[in-house]
This record gives structure tokens, C-alpha cells and sequence, in this order.
């Protein structure tokens, strides 16, 4: 007896991202799954024979389907918004100056620490559900606009609720050492034993951490208190990852990759010398397009060098409300392509299973493959390449998370069985 599926989906086209050179295209295929988990993947299933049965049925319209998107690096946590700033920025004065006369990041703070619990929740579901609209299944969600316990701690339970409560996966990662708070402007060594010592062991207690970054860069922290806390990290056993060359080239990636970091973000100004050292490493190249635009940035991450030398590359949103003010990956496509100029199927990996490695979780998610987790979309393209090509209308017709329809802008699923040629085995 042939098993019952819980889901199948049909007259689909499937890029399931899952070859290293190519889309891993099945054409006029269907989806099985059962449990949330992948089990069948049935390319030209008009030619396939046998009965399949499965309780739903949903006939995909002939639609592109796309393993769910994953936002590999956001702040979407936060309270208040930097228009003000972003105004000053138009008459000329730079984003290092806003940050060192007191304004940037720490004007975050200020809100952030103001909100309650319950405010964050509500503004972080909100930038939540848009990018959910865009197909993303799996998201990163940095802490960095708390710095100190109580508020890191606060920032970090949202993302935790965020991942219980919204339909979508969420890897929280502690960003203690984003900048230097006022209370410690002039001892920011104090401030990274503060991290060391008492922040990172408690949240870490309280399970709140899956990973841990820092802003190192010549505004932020220096490569001697990065090291500091990646040293405390791999004394608790938590991961690191690193906002790294993104304004000048401090030699951060270096110290990353020999950390076996998950990721290094940003590298505007990555020198050749760490690309050397990510190339024995298993740390992704995660560039964040948005952040470049939004700053008027004019030095590119040396792309053909990457590219040359086979270093798995990301993008993400980078979602924040200093640098990068954006709540569309679809948008980051296409930034990517045009200023960065990855090609579309570059882009596409780096949102999927790229970015699935970032995150360490390329074992669950991130293709479309038998045994990973069914997290899938449907849009309404003629081509892959327009997912990267437009720059606006969401194409995004369902989002599949674990096998269940989190969003849906097709009609209702029937319930039936699926009818194939019935002379065959199955
Ligand atoms: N790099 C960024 O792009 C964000 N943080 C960081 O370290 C910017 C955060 C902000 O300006 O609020
Ligand atoms: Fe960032």
C-alpha cells in the first residue's frame, strides 16, 4: 500500500537550490510531504505512473516554487527610527559622525531601552509580517540595542517569542558588543568585560543565545575586544559571527575564519589576505547590499575574488534602522545583483541555502530536498531571474512552513487525491 502523504503539491515548477552550479530545476513536478518533512520530490509527473494520496492536495497554478527565503542577518528588534539622522546624512554629514557626536546606534538605544517588552514584540511582528509576505521561512534576529543585562535580555526574550509565537524559525544571536553605551563611553574595556564577564554567561544561562556577534570596525570594537569575546564565546561553547570590514579593513574575517565563525558580514573592505583564510574555512561570506545603498557606499566586497576562490556567499536584509531600513529580501535581490553584481542565481543561493549555512541549519533547511523540512514558496513568475529583476510587486503567491500554508493568495486547498496515469508502480 502506497503511503498517505499529509501534503501534495502539483503543476508546480521546482528550483530546488539544492546542486552547486545550478537552479536543481524539476519541471511540471509535485511535492510530497508528511510530518513537515519533504518526503518526494516527482519531476514530469505527468509521465510519472502510480496513484499518490495525500489528505490535501493543492494545485500549484503552474507557479515557480522556491525553497522558503532565510534572513541571515537582521536588527529587527528595536524601538524609534532614525529619519531624523537620515535627513542629516542628506545634507552631508556622515554616518561615522553621527555615531561618534552620540547619535547612530546609541539613539536606538535610548528608544529601545524605553520600550517595553510588549511594544518591541508588537514593532518587531510587524517588520515580522512583511517580510513573511516576501516568502522568508527563517529568519536572524541580532540583540545589539539593549547593552546592558537587563535590556539585552529584553530584546532577546522578544526574538524567543517571536520564534514560539510567529509560524516562522528564528536563531537569536547576542550582539552585547555593537557599540559602546554612554555609561562607559570613556572605558569601552570595561564595557566588553561587562559582556564577557556578566551578560554573555546569563543570557547564555537563560538560553537565549545561538550565536554571538560584534561590531568590529573602527567606530565600534577593535580586533583585541573581538577577540575577547570570542574567546568567552568558545568557553560557553556558543558559535560567533561577525560584522566585519564593512567602513575600513581591520582584519576581522581573518580572526572569524580561524574561529570557524558562521558567518562574516558586510566586507566592503576585505583584503585579499582574509580572503585566503576564509577559503579554509567553512565561514560564509554574507554581504548585505542594503546597508551599502542606504549609506552611499562606493567601495563593492570584492565579489570575483570570492567568487574565484568558491567562498559560499549570503545576503541578507541586514534590517535595522540606521543603515539599512529594509523590510523587503525581494528589494535585497535586486540591490545584489545591481550594485553588487552577483548574478540572479548567485542571489537566489545566498537567500536560501547560503544563507542556510550561515545560520548552520543547511542541514534542516534551505533546499528543496527528501528529509529537510518543508518550507516552501510559490510565486507567480515566468522566470527565476525575476525574483532579483523587479524592484517592487511581491510575486509571492504561498509560504509553506513545516509542511503547513502560513500564507496563502490562491484558492483554498482541495482535499482529494491526486490522479495519474494508473498503470504503474509507485
Ligand atoms: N552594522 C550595521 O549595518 C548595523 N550594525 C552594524 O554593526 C547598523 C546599526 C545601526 O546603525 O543602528
Ligand atoms: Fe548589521
Amino acid at each position: 500500500m502506497s503511503e498517505i502523504y499529509d501534503l501534495i503539491i502539483h503543476n508546480i515548477n521546482v528550483a530546488s537550490m539544492a546542486e552547486q552550479d545550478n537552479y536543481g530545476i524539476h519541471e511540471d513536478a509535485a511535492i510530497c510531504i508528511k510530518n513537515g518533512l519533504i518526503k518526494k520530490i516527482i519531476p514530469n509527473i505527468k509521465q510519472h505512473s502510480g496513484e499518490l494520496e495525500a489528505e490535501k492536495a493543492i494545485d500549484g497554478n503552474g507557479y515557480w516554487v522556491t525553497p522558503g527565503l532565510i534572513d541571515c542577518h537582521t536588527h529587527l528588534v528595536y524601538a524609534g527610527d532614525r529619519a531624523k539622522e537620515f535627513e542629516m546624512r542628506l545634507q552631508g554629514i556622515s554616518y561615522e559622525e553621527i555615531a561618534r557626536s552620540g547619535g547612530g546606534i546609541n539613539s536606538t538605544v535610548k528608544a529601545t531601552r524605553n520600550a517595553s517588552k510588549d511594544e518591541l514584540f508588537d514593532l518587531a511582528a510587524k517588520r515580522l509580517s512583511y517580510l513573511i509576505e516576501e516568502g522568508v521561512t527563517t529568519l536572524e534576529i541580532k540583540s545589539g540595542y539593549g547593552l546592558d543585562l537587563v535590556n539585552e535580555k529584553k530584546m532577546l526574550e522578544v526574538a524567543r517569542e517571536l520564534d514560539e509565537f510567529s509560524p516562522i524559525e528564528i536563531s537569536k544571536t547576542f550582539l552585547g558588543a555593537h557599540a559602546v553605551p554612554p555609561e562607559f563611553k570613556n572605558n569601552p574595556d570595561e564595557y566588553i568585560n561587562l559582556v564577557c564577564d556578566s551578560m554573555m554567561p546569563e543570557l547564555h544561562q537563560s538560553g537565549l543565545i545561538d550565536c554571538v556577534d560584534v561590531f568590529c570596525e573602527n567606530i565600534a570594537f577593535s580586533i583585541e575586544q573581538t577577540e575577547k569575546v570570542f574567546n568567552k564565546a568558545r568557553q560557553l561553547e556558543l558559535p560567533v559571527k561577525m560584522h566585519a570590514e564593512q567602513l575600513s579593513d581591520l582584519g576581522g574575517s581573518t580572526l572569524a575564519a580561524t574561529r570557524d565563525a558562521w558567518s562574516v558580514d558586510h566586507l566592503e573592505y576585505l583584503s585579499e589576505n582574509s580572503i585566503n583564510a576564509l577559503k579554509s574555512s567553512n565561514t560564509v561570506a554574507t554581504l548585505l547590499p542594503g546597508a551599502f545603498y542606504f549609506l552611499n557606499e562606493t567601495v563593492r566586497p570584492p565579489i570575483d575574488l570570492l567568487r574565484k576562490n568558491n567562498i559560499p556567499i549570503a545576503i541578507a536584509s541586514d534590517s535595522n534602522p540606521g543603515s539599512s531600513p529594509c523590510l523587503s529580501l525581494l528589494l535585497i535581490l535586486n540591490m545584489a545583483t545591481t550594485l553588487f553584481k552577483l548574478t540572479p542565481f548567485e542571489a537566489l543561493k545566498g537567500v536560501t541555502i547560503n544563507a542556510a549555512r550561515a545560520l548552520r541549519r543547511d542541514d534542516k533547511v534551505g533546499s528543496i530536498e527528501v528529509e529537510k523540512q518543508a518550507d516552501l514558496v510559490l510565486w507567480d513568475i515566468e522566470s527565476l531571474a525575476e525574483l532579483s529583476y523587479k524592484m517592487g510587486g511581491n510575486p509571492c503567491k504561498m509560504v509553506i512552513k513545516n509542511g503547513e500554508v502560513i500564507l496563502s493568495k490562491i484558492a483554498s486547498p482541495s482535499s482529494t487525491t491526486v490522479e495519474e496515469q494508473p498503470d504503474g508502480n509507485q
